[in-house]
């Protein structure tokens, strides 16, 4: 990084309560944490159906790994596609919460990307240290093409390998370089229940779970403004049971709900 570039610190920002805070939040540190979006009994469920699924695709031999997962880790766990696994997961990504973020960031319509989930495991690796729009050509337009919404089904703490981040690196307005992956990065330490709002160009990684017998499930919604591709191809992997039933919200999230873009014979297919 040369000094031109806008200066880049290890600090966390403090949580905040509102949608309004998070935003400003969002704007100087390139991330908002907000505890206490889920709590009680919906928590529970959440964790229970994620950990449900998790343990079924294990045990039937059906986990995908990502990319930028460092290769040969067996510990950490992705769970694809969870709009399919319990409708829980469709209440998350279309919480009002949520898309209030959406709508002020990227504005409506937005497409939901995916909702999976990344469970570190004991002795469980990291990431590789990225940025989440790394995908969009640089040099990059001047706001954030996405967001990724991180759900703290458990406490996220240094030890059970909370994301990492660099803060304020969203105003760097590009990816991190080869050279550039052993940048500092601090621990995004969160509660159950709270969600984590990153700015798409914020340099983020999974952490080291260093715990003896601890997992960390973070379930991440991820929402792109409505020009991208879907990371998930929910044409063909989506149970049809959330379509069937979907709101008018979650329709446009998916994309069978459009203008534009996506049309089936020159009309929106939903
Ligand atoms: O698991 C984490 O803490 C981060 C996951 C992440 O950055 C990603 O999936 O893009």
């Amino acid at each position: 990084m040369t000094l031109a570039e806008p200066r880049v610190r290890a600090a966390l920002p403090a949580p905040v309560e509102t949608v309004e805070a998070g935003l400003a939040s969002i704007a100087e540190h390139g991330l908002a944490i907000l505890p206490g979006v889920l709590g009680g009994a919906r928590l529970e469920e959440a964790r229970a159906a994620l950990y449900r699924a998790a343990d079924q695709d294990r045990a039937r031999g059906r986990e995908q790994k990502f990319a930028l997962d460092y290769v040969g880790d067996e510990t950490n766990q992705r769970v694809w596609n969870l709009l399919s696994r319990d409708p829980v997961f469709a209440d998350m990504a279309e919480h009002p919460t949520a898309l209030a973020f959406i709508r002020a960031i990227l504005g409506w319509p937005a497409l939901l990307g995916n909702i999976s989930a990344n469970i570190t495991g004991p002795g469980g690796g990291e990431m590789v240290l990225h940025a989440d729009q790394i995908f969009v050509p640089e040099p990059w337009a001047r706001d954030a093409q996405g967001l990724n919404i991180c759900w703290c089904l458990d406490d996220f703490t240094e030890e059970t390998g909370a994301t990492r981040i660099v803060a304020g690196s969203h105003r760097l307005n590009r990816a991190p370089r080869p050279d550039e992956a052993g940048a500092e990065t601090v621990a995004v330490e969160a509660p159950a229940g709270a969600i984590v709002v990153l700015d798409s160009r914020v340099w983020h990684k999974t952490g080291n779970n260093r715990t003896a017998d601890r997992r960390r499930g973070g379930v991440f919604a991820w929402y792109t403004r409505p020009i991208y591709r879907q990371q998930e191809n929910w044409f063909l992997s989506l149970d049809p049971s959330v379509r069937q039933f979907a709101s008018d919200e979650m329709l446009t999230l998916l994309g069978w709900k459009t203008t534009g873009l996506g049309l089936v014979n020159g009309a929106s297919p939903a």
